[in-house]
């Protein structure tokens, strides 16, 4: 099966899906797209992701946008290992927690919506002043969505849809200077980052790396 993945090392939305990816056991061929350089924008990429962002998943004929929802068509194409747990109300509290990063934290570092304040006369200190607050209240509502729980993942011994989220939010906090030393997501975060798909997913094993 041919599975090809548009993206940039640099996305964390394209971060999620390469450790969904790597931990379902799928080969992919990576199509780099450089934000830097609008290359999103490019109409033969429009017309495959209309939203103009990456990723964009070719998989099965078929081109998926959204991180979260290929990583939920990957889960029901390649069900073991499961990314999501088997009790109903967990697998609830597991989609929340991705989604109070992927929704509530994530899109106001979007590339887009930096360069449409900067438009609006914002300097770097204040935009990243700005990213980094709601970096900071969005790992500490996280930090305090898991509080209860024990284990090496965010919801236990068993990796989540959850920890795929957080990891590439944790590196993004990071770039922009927020506070990250959350102890108990520093803890999944480094055990994370030992298991060999998220190893394989990090930015700098991409073939498009260019941390310069
Ligand atoms: N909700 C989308 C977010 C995708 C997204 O924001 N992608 C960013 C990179 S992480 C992007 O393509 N930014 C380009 C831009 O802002 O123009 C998803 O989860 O796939």
């Amino acid at each position: 099966m041919t599975v090809i993945l548009h993206s940039y090392w640099r996305s964390s939305a394209a971060w999620r899906v390469r450790t969904a990816l790597a931990l379902k056991g799928l080969a992919w061929e990576t199509v780099s797209h450089d934000l830097r350089a609008h290359a999103q924008s490019a109409p033969a990429y429009v017309s495959r992701n209309p939203q103009a962002l990456v990723p964009a998943l070719e998989m099965d004929g078929a081109v998926l946008t959204q991180s979260l929802a290929i990583i939920e068509y990957l889960e029901e194409r390649v069900p073991h290992p499961s990314l999501l747990p088997a009790d109903p109300l967990e697998r609830a509290r597991v989609r929340a927690f991705a989604l109070a990063v992927a929704c509530d934290i994530h899109p106001v570092q979007n590339l887009r919506v930096l360069r449409m304040l900067r438009k609006r006369g914002l300097d770097q200190a204040a935009i990243d002043g700005w990213a980094c607050e709601v970096i900071e209240g969005g790992l500490a509502a996280c930090s305090r969505l898991i509080a209860d729980r024990t284990g090496a993942f965010c919801f236990g011994d068993a990796i989540t849809l959850a920890d795929i989220v957080l990891i590439p939010q944790m590196a993004n906090g990071r770039r922009f200077g927020a506070r990250v030393d959350f102890p108990r997501l520093e803890a999944i975060e480094a055990a994370a980052l030992a298991h060999p798909a998220f190893a394989a997913a990090r930015p700098e094993a991409q073939p498009d790396a260019d941390p310069a």
